[in-house]
């Protein structure tokens, strides 16, 4: 009925403004332009509105250039928010929200249905899956580019089909991107085998900074401000150096504590089995997935550590993990 609704005011809609998240991920990014190419091809007034530059390896994806940034308050027909779990995520771009008709299409847990139509689906892999399905209801035709957008946003948030949110259909979806002319070894050079040459260096430092707690079950990773510096990195190249700290043999648990300004540290938490590292996050006014969530904290590296080492202990506490 939701998905039907929505179908609806999309149709009725010719105005409309595309949001996700502040520090895009390719999962925010690719569905996001996967549903602005497509409104656009079906001659709406589409904008795509961002707080953030989009990651420069996801520059090669059709309109990446088009992002405008959130000004002055605008009115629209309706202002679709995609993969964001709460509008705080929103930064700036939140000012579109208020007066507008929203429709918030997610799949993160901790979404808490801010918008005038909800379509939160926790068991979709990525938000592309969901806007793969609005554009088949649609009936734009999916050509190569549009398909390139979602297999970005499908293949980022599945971990390259490895999380335990990849399905059948989630597949089945990628049948058909690749029908469309998806070329599955270009997309993974463009993704995967484009490291900076800043982000090799940063994860040099952060493995240095390597440390095992409660029984070697939880692994820690850091860097600080001045490492960031040192290293030339931009925020862009911390994205995925949590993976060093969870892809061993032992660790359950990961966490990845990042000085963002003097004061404040990102926590990013990754989890394989069954720690719930959505349900510290939120202790935290954070929020995410089951196996993988993320807050940030007031405080020094080594004072943040502490408070989330705490919870992850409770966490792990909790029943039999
Ligand atoms: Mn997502």
């Amino acid at each position: 009925m939701i998905f039907k609704s929505i179908i609806d005011k999309i149709k009725d809609s010719n105005k409309i403004a595309v949001l996700s998240h502040v520090m895009p991920d390719g999962d925010s990014i690719g569905s996001s332009l996967a549903l602005y190419n497509a409104l656009k091809k079906c001659g709406k007034d589409v904008r795509f509105i961002l707080d953030d530059d989009i990651p420069r390896k996801y520059g090669f994806l059709k309109s990446s250039g088009e992002i405008q940034r959130p000004g002055q308050f605008e009115s629209f027909d309706a202002v679709i928010v995609l993969d964001c779990g709460d509008t705080e995520r929103l930064g700036n771009s939140s000012i579109y929200l208020n007066n507008n008709y929203v429709i918030n299409i997610d799949h993160h847990m901790s979404n808490n249905k801010y918008g005038d139509l909800n379509m939160v689906n926790k068991d979709s892999a990525a938000a592309g899956e969901l806007v793969y399905d609005l554009i088949k209801e649609l009936d734009i035709v999916m050509d190569r580019e549009i398909s390139e957008c979602l297999y970005t946003a499908i293949v980022t948030d599945t971990g390259q089909f490895q999380y335990s949110n990849t399905t059948s259909r989630t597949h089945l979806i990628i049948g058909d991107l690749i029908n469309n002319g998806v070329n599955v070894s270009l997309m993974s050079e463009r993704i995967y085998q484009n490291n900076s040459k800043e982000k090799t260096v940063l994860m040099n430092m952060a493995l240095s900074s390597l440390e095992f707690f409660h029984n070697d079950v939880t692994s820690c990773i850091s860097l600080t401000l001045e490492q960031m510096k040192e290293a030339n990195a931009s925020d862009e190249d911390s994205d995925g150096i949590i993976n060093l700290a969870r892809d061993i043999e032992c660790v359950e648990v990961a966490i990845f504590l990042r000085e963002v300004e003097p004061g404040v540290v990102k926590v990013g938490l990754r989890s394989k089995k069954k720690a719930d590292v959505s349900a510290v996050a939120v202790l935290f006014g954070g929020g995410g997935h089951l196996h993988a969530a993320g807050c940030t904290l007031p405080g020094t590296v080594d004072e943040v550590k502490k408070k989330i080492l705490d919870a992850v202990a409770e966490e792990l506490n909790r029943g039999e993990l």
